[in-house]
């Protein structure tokens, strides 16, 4: 998968060199690239923003660096097929893990980044003419940009490409992969503080402990995230 990030602070995304993340770069199965949307301007302040039509509080990003930032990483040099333009902005879908199994199937995604209050309307126009456009939330609270929604996204879609987490039985018992939250885990030592693990995962018995975590399962999720079961 080719991923293509553009933001106006691109060492936000040194973080992506670590871990698995960084693996799978390393290895080639994910082909990620940061770009400087300054990069894509001409004038001595490398500008990218610029006041409001109709007035208003803060600035709004320019179309123009936008536009060729679009025309350079949608172009066919890029990727034969057409890519996933993503602009993260608390007024777009939720991402849940069911967005990042769809995004995962994807051979191109380019995320863009805005900051100040937002960007102009007419590059998502622009950007649907070249790809297929989703805005996309983190959730319903405010960021100062869309980079930290990116890492998160990047994140949740990367570890779902086959290959970048070594063994893929882990992605299958996670929290949200069957619509319900994880079981508690234990390790050694059996008892600690004088806390006990619970004794069904000492019994060997690989059917009652399935059947106990299952229960433990519904029984968190019915706690904490109701709306789940709904
Ligand atoms: O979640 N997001 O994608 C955001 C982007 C920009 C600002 N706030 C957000 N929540």
């Amino acid at each position: 998968m080719r991923i293509d990030v553009v933001s106006i602070f691109p060492s936000y995304f040194d973080g992506l060199t670590l871990s698995l993340m960084g693996k799978a770069r390393d290895s080639g199965i994910l082909d990620l690239h940061v770009h400087d949307l300054r990069d894509w301007t001409h004038d001595r302040h490398r500008t990218v923003d610029d006041t409001p039509y109709g007035g208003g509080a803060g600035m709004v990003m320019k179309p123009e660096p936008w536009g060729l930032a679009l025309d350079q990483l949608a172009g066919s040099s890029v990727s034969e097929t057409r890519p996933t333009i993503i602009f993260p902005s608390p007024a777009g879908e939720v991402f849940t893990q069911a967005t990042a199994r769809d995004l995962a199937t994807r051979e191109h995604l380019i995320f863009g980044c805005g900051r100040y209050e937002g960007i102009d309307e007419r590059v998502f126009e622009y950007a649907a003419s070249v790809g297929e456009v989703r805005l996309i939330s983190l959730g319903d609270y405010v960021l100062n940009g869309g980079e930290v929604a990116v890492m998160a996204m990047t994140e949740a879609i990367g570890r779902l490409i086959p290959g970048v987490v070594g063994n893929p039985d882990s992605l299958v018992e996670e929290s949200h992969e069957d619509g319900l939250l994880e079981y508690p885990s234990y390790t050694k030592p059996s008892v600690w503080r004088d806390r006990e693990v619970p004794p069904i995962l000492l019994s060997g018995n690989h059917g009652t402990i399935a059947k106990w975590r299952h229960e433990q399962q519904i029984q968190r999720t019915r706690d904490r995230r109701p709306d789940l079961l709904d």
